[in-house]
């Protein structure tokens, strides 16, 4: 295609066009949530001035100098009224980088913003950044924290894979102008952290994922806690782990915090995801548990199994078989906005409720750990439902 000013109007026409298009809810749901038809952002939202040269002397064929693969774990926050995101941006030469999505109902219209996020780099630059939580702490700084990977310095010859995941953290005051602070200190690597919005005994509290490896968790036992006192300079002394791993479970190989939990009247309520094993390799899904107002380290209900998995056209992607979330907004009518990637390749939206979410976790039985466990949970409900309908 020769690139001309009617051309260019097209593309841009084009594209207008698609990022303008409406989302409907899927007719189908199980109650808990509900999904939407189309995903919210895609590689193809990605604006069309970070793709494409305009200029005929310097494009003359409109071809993409610059190819966008992926848009996927985004974090999420409110701001001025607009649902926002900090989405994963993933370009063809595997890099991935921040941009700010926003969208006036959360569920469609997210355009991005002209320019990718500016995050500072330390005197150790990051190679990749990627997979952001948003917390707006009660000290009034938004942080973000997110993961930041480095060639391990400790690889073999030859071996360029190995690499060694550190948690950074960036804070704002307007979603603009970030503020790199010194990476979390951590005697293991660490991935899928996320701060706590509130102070816990006067210091900052992070949720943690201790990892031997940079895939593998080895001895990390599951989702960690620790109390940091200068966020500034922050630092892993202790850490204990509230939401353990188990065998036989969504949870066997990974898990990890999601976005921030949300504060509820029955608890601290929390989405995270889970890791098993398979002949396909790898399955993550999304779930929910609660902890204590009073204990916020202390689970006061986990359902079992998954809340979310993949569905139909999520099943396929860049990495199949998986659901990631890292952000979601819970508005003050009660309204929660549930952003998740599938197949670390385009975001979706499912809406639902708090209510909704709470009663799930409390009601959908606990993981009893073996099949004759599951089959008396079955045959309890039936009971339940018989004696119902001969009332
Ligand atoms: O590829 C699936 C996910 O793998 C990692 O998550 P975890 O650390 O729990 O294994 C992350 O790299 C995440 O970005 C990715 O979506």
């Amino acid at each position: 295609m020769r690139n001309t000013k009617e051309a260019v109007d097209a593309l841009m026409r084009e594209h207008e066009h698609f990022l303008s298009r409406t989302n409907e809810p899927e007719k189908k749901s199980n109650g808990i949530y509900t999904r939407y038809i189309h995903p919210i952002l895609t590689r193809d939202h990605a604006p069309i001035i970070w793709r494409y040269d305009l200029n005929p002397e310097t494009d003359p064929y409109l071809m993409e100098r610059i190819g966008i693969n992926a848009t996927l774990n985004s974090g999420a926050i409110k701001w001025q009224d607009k649902y926002v995101l900090i989405v994963r941006v993933e370009g063809n030469d595997r890099k991935s980088f921040f941009a700010l999505a926003e969208s006036p109902n959360g569920i469609d219209n997210f355009r991005f913003r002209d320019y990718p996020v500016l995050i500072p780099e330390t005197d150790h630059p990051d190679t990749n950044v990627y997979d952001m939580r948003l917390t707006a702490h009660e000290d009034g700084w938004i942080y973000g924290i997110f993961c930041s990977e480095r060639k391990d310095p400790d690889a073999a010859p030859g071996d360029l894979s190995s690499a060694v995941a550190a948690a950074g953290i960036v804070r704002t005051k307007d979603l603009v102008h970030w503020e790199r602070l010194p990476d979390l200190k951590s005697k293991s690597q660490q991935r899928n952290v996320v701060l706590h919005p509130e102070f816990v005994d006067g210091k900052y509290a992070l949720y943690t994922r201790p990892q031997d490896g940079f895939i593998d968790t080895g001895s990390g036992g599951g989702i960690g806690w620790a109390l940091v006192e200068d966020i500034t300079h922050a630092e892993v002394t202790e850490e204990k782990i509230i939401d353990p791993r188990y065998y036989h479970t969504i949870k066997e190989v990974k898990n990890g915090e999601g976005p921030h939990p949300i504060k509820t009247e029955k608890g601290w309520l929390h989405l995270a995801h889970g890791v098993r094993a398979c002949a396909a390799g790898l399955r993550y899904v999304l779930y929910l548990y609660m902890t204590s107002l009073e204990d916020p380290t202390h689970v006061i209900a986990s359902p079992a199994g998954h809340f979310m998995a993949p569905f139909g056209e999520e099943r396929v992607g860049d990495v199949s078989n998986a659901l990631f979330s890292n952000g979601w907004i819970a508005d003050p009518d009660g309204k929660v906005f549930i952003y998740y990637a599938s197949s670390d390749t385009r975001m979706h939206v499912a809406t639902s409720t708090i209510d909704q979410l709470v009663d799930y976790c409390f009601h959908t039985p606990e993981d009893g750990f073996r099949s004759a466990k599951s089959v008396e949970a079955i045959c309890n409900l039936v009971n339940k439902n018989i004696e119902y309908l001969h009332r």
